[in-house]
């Protein structure tokens, strides 16, 4: 494949048109990128930073970061494993999460992969299953599927399938139950080894990974303000698990200081159950655009 790009500029492949599209155009926009993208393009430039953005289908990003046709790309953790290209892993981006799972008839009363043995798995995944099933010495005939995977059970091709679920409806529809997890997978930056070592490619890429997580830990947070009790200020600091210190500011009323701090979105809820108690008041909570630590 040969293209027309700058060759100063890195370059990057995400998905063209699918589940990861969106959210991937997204984030390369929070960052601030300015690109165009136009549903039959090939790829685009950006105008504003030294990247070209590669459109391609999913299957296809780790191959070609492998073989340098690109510098990175945006692929679900699941396609990297299941290539088994020499690409890194750079970076977890926290959407596309979903999990590759081994799954049977409800009514086959299997709970154990063991009780596989000597079974016919469908799946998508077949380097992954193979692996997985191998590396706990269960011996599976694996079938190879490109698409409806679920539906194998039922129409007599295997006894159980390996297939991505992120919310469950799709196996609970065919009567399907999950007995256990191949892996975890989400969005991922990968990157082309011999790009990691070039030094003006690696500074442009480090560049871009620096604004990644900016936003990624952005959303990892909240802002929170509010007014808290003088005498309960103490207190409250230690529970509030913030980055450093919150900002304290003395209000008009000495019995009262306003209290500013970015808490994690995990220990959220908690952590705002238990200011209440201690009397804070007009709590305040903003989301974080983007957020440098
Ligand atoms: O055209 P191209 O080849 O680029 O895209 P594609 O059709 O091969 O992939 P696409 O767009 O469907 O998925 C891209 C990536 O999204 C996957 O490789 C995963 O990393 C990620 N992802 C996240 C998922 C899901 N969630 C998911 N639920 N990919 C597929 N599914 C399937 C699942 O297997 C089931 O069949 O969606 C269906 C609904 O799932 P439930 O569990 O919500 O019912
Ligand atoms: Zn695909």
């Amino acid at each position: 494949m040969t293209l027309r790009l700058n060759d100063d500029h890195i370059k990057l492949a995400i998905q063209k048109d699918g589940r990861l599209t969106e959210d991937t155009r997204n984030l390369l926009r929070t960052v601030g990128l300015h690109f165009e993208s136009y549903k039959q393009r090939l790829f685009s430039n950006c105008r504003n930073f030294p990247m070209d953005i590669l459109y391609v289908r999913d299957d296809d990003i780790a191959e070609y970061v492998a073989e340098g046709v690109v510098d990175l790309g945006i692929v679900g953790r699941n396609l990297v494993v299941e290539s088994e290209k020499p690409v890194e892993e750079i970076m977890p981006l926290n959407y596309g999460h979903c999990s590759l799972k081994v799954a049977v008839p409800a009514e086959s009363g299997i709970e154990r992969i063991e009780q596989l043995s000597g079974c016919k798995v469908a799946t998508s995944y077949p380097a992954t299953t193979t692996r997985f099933f191998a590396e706990r010495n269960v011996d599976v005939n694996v079938i190879t599927i490109s698409g409806s995977v679920e539906i194998t059970p039922a129409l007599g091709v295997a006894s159980g399938i390996v297939d991505l679920v992120s919310t469950g409806s799709s196996l609970r529809l065919n009567d399907l139950v999950a007995i256990d997890t191949v892996l975890a997978s989400q969005s991922i930056v990968i990157g082309n080894r011999d790009a990691l070592a070039n030094s003006h490619k690696a500074a442009i890429i480090e560049r871009l990974l620096t604004r990644f997580r900016g936003v990624i830990t952005a959303s990892e947070y909240k802002y929170v303000m509010m007014n808290v009790p003088t005498s309960e200020l103490e207190y409250v600091s230690t529970i509030m698990p913030g980055l450093k210190s919150p900002t304290v500011l003395p209000t008009a009323d000495v019995e009262w200081m306003a209290v500013h701090t970015a808490i994690r979105e995990d220990m959220f809820w908690d952590v705002i159950e238990e200011l209440k108690t201690r009397g804070a008041q007009g709590i305040l909570v903003s989301s974080i655009e983007k957020m440098f630590v």
